[in-house]
């Protein structure tokens, strides 16, 4: 959905200015302290005047330097020892993995490190036939994050009046940003910067049909859904058709979005959309329509916020989940607009990798039942109206779509 919360835009780096602080800073009485005692000269000669003043963890002689645990009133008189060069807090440092939480509790990176070295590329998304069409705002495809994920452009705005199909990039940027967090939680690439996607080798089609506020016409999602479908070469049911559809988009019933929604799925084209974030009963549509794969939001801890419309299909991560942002930032974002493109990469994972290991693909209605059949039963056991089937489990998915 498109009025998704927004929470902070940032450069990722500012998330690294976690250094040491000044010692003074921190003071509070009576307190216990964890610093790191640097000696001026060998710390083993040391040992035992460190000891008078608290308790020693460990050492890194190559450094001078004590580990202690001590009472602050004895962090002065420490500094004040001739042989100690320096004391400072030894501060907690967190993890700053390119791979974030999400993409972990789907289990991707276990597709990643299960199926590399048998199918290469396959595990992470890449298949040379397999396109992700991300429907939205279009997709910031210069992003560092994002370099070479994006091979084909789609635009219909204004029912048609704006209209492009083709390799000029440029005509899909995206003047929102939603689209380009959507397309970074599919595909953002394993590069050793940012962030990574659940299917980081993936490519895809931006096909846009939401203008820079985000809204779009069911005529131009519905047309979007029929190029995605046909794919560069303009013919239905050939290789380069868009495998998955992925819609973090939604609105009332409309016959000609259903019968958009029919076209793509007579082609056997895997079509996924968020629940909506109205806090309803049920998915908003394109997700409610029976051949489309509607997917709620959860959080870190798995509860479904009150926002994520209930009966979904399944869920996946949907709360405070950063992604790329236009013009090489990131920026965490909530909706089931989130919780859609983990779903549709998946789809691809999955797909990429029958491919590789010589299998056809799997059709709209067997990947759901795959899907169905691998989750992770949330709440109430089995189907139940806050979490669907469960949460999506890409490992499982893809271990029992290869097994035949
Ligand atoms: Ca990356
Ligand atoms: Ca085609
Ligand atoms: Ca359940």
């Amino acid at each position: 959905m498109i009025k998704d919360r927004l929470l902070t835009v940032l450069p990722i780096l500012v998330l690294v200015l976690l250094a040491a602080a000044v010692l003074e800073a921190q003071a509070q009485p009576n307190r216990s302290l964890r610093i790191v005692v640097r000696t001026a000269g060998e710390v083993s000669k040391y040992g035992d005047l460190l000891r008078v003043h608290g308790v020693i963890h460990g050492e890194i002689r190559e450094l001078n330097a004590v580990v202690m645990e001590v009472s602050e009133n004895s962090v002065k008189t420490l500094m004040k020892l001739p042989f100690v060069k320096h004391v400072e807090l030894d501060e907690e440092y967190s993890a700053l993995s390119e791979v974030t939480w999400n993409v972990e509790m789907i289990n991707a990176t276990i597709v990643w490190t299960t199926y590399s070295s048998t199918y290469g590329d396959a595990a992470y998304g890449y298949d040379d036939s397999i396109r992700v069409a991300v429907i939205d705002t279009g997709i910031d495809y210069s992003h560092e994050d994002l370099q070479g994920s994006v091979s084909w452009c789609v635009v219909s705005l204004n029912n048609g009046k704006t209209f492009y199909r083709g390799t000029n990039l440029k005509n899909c940027k995206d003047a929102n940003g939603h689209g380009t967090h959507v397309a970074g939680i599919i595909a953002a690439r394993l590069n050793g910067i940012g962030v990574a996607g659940v299917a980081p080798k993936a490519y895809l089609y931006a096909v846009r049909v939401l203008s820079p506020s985000g809204s779009g016409y069911a005529s131009d999602v519905a047309r979007g859904i029929i190029e995605a479908t046909k794919g560069p070469d303009g013919v239905p049911g050939s290789l380069d058709d868009a495998d998955v559809i992925s819609m973090s988009l939604g609105g009332p019933d409309s016959i000609l979005l259903r019968d958009a929604v029919a076209y793509a799925y007579g082609y056997n084209v895997t079509l996924v959309a968020a629940s909506g974030n109205e806090g309803a009963s049920y998915p908003s549509y394109p997700a409610l329509y029976p051949e489309v794969i509607a997917v709620g939001a959860i959080d870190i801890n798995y509860n479904a916020p009150a926002w994520s419309n209930r009966n979904p299909d399944f869920v996946a991560p949907g709360v405070n989940i950063l992604s790329t942002y236009p013009n090489n930032r990131y920026a965490y974002m909530s909706g089931t607009s989130m919780a859609c493109p983990h779903v549709s990469a998946t789809v691809a994972l999955i797909q990429a990798l029958r491919l590789a290991s010589g299998l056809p693909k799997l059709t709209p209605e067997e990947v759901k039942t795959v899907l169905a059949e691998t989750v992770v039963d949330l709440g109430s056991s089995g189907f139940d109206d806050v979490y669907g089937y469960g949460l999506i489990d890409a490992y499982e998915a893809t271990v029992s779509s290869l097994s035949g």
